[in-house]
């Protein structure tokens, strides 16, 4: 079937969608009923934390980024770093 909706992470003023890898395993995961996943991105192992909707580095968790389920429609600055122009 064809996805309606992806998993976003949040950045200064807007959101970023996940690459389609691991927009995979996050839905994946979701599915399954996980608590949390933890997913290496861009080389660093990461939490994404599905009871509080957050995603963070598992070394730093400091740093703390808003994720979100929504259509793929949605307003986005771009997909993994990657802007749209
Ligand atoms: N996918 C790709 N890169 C990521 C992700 C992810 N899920 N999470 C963090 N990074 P932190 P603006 C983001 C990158 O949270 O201008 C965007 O993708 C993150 O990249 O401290 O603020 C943009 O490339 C950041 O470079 O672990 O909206 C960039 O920020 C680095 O990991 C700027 O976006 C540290 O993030």
């Amino acid at each position: 079937s064809i996805a309606r909706h992806v998993w976003y992470y949040e950045g200064r003023n807007g959101w970023w969608m996940y690459d389609q890898r691991t927009n995979d395993e996050i839905d994946q995961s979701f599915r399954r009923g996980d608590r949390r996943l933890e997913i290496l991105i861009v080389g660093h192992l990461y939490v994404i934390d599905f009871e509080n909707m957050h995603q963070y580095r598992l070394n730093d968790t400091q740093r703390r980024r808003r994720i979100k389920y929504d259509l793929i429609s949605a307003p986005k600055k771009g997909v993994g770093g990657l802007k749209l122009d």
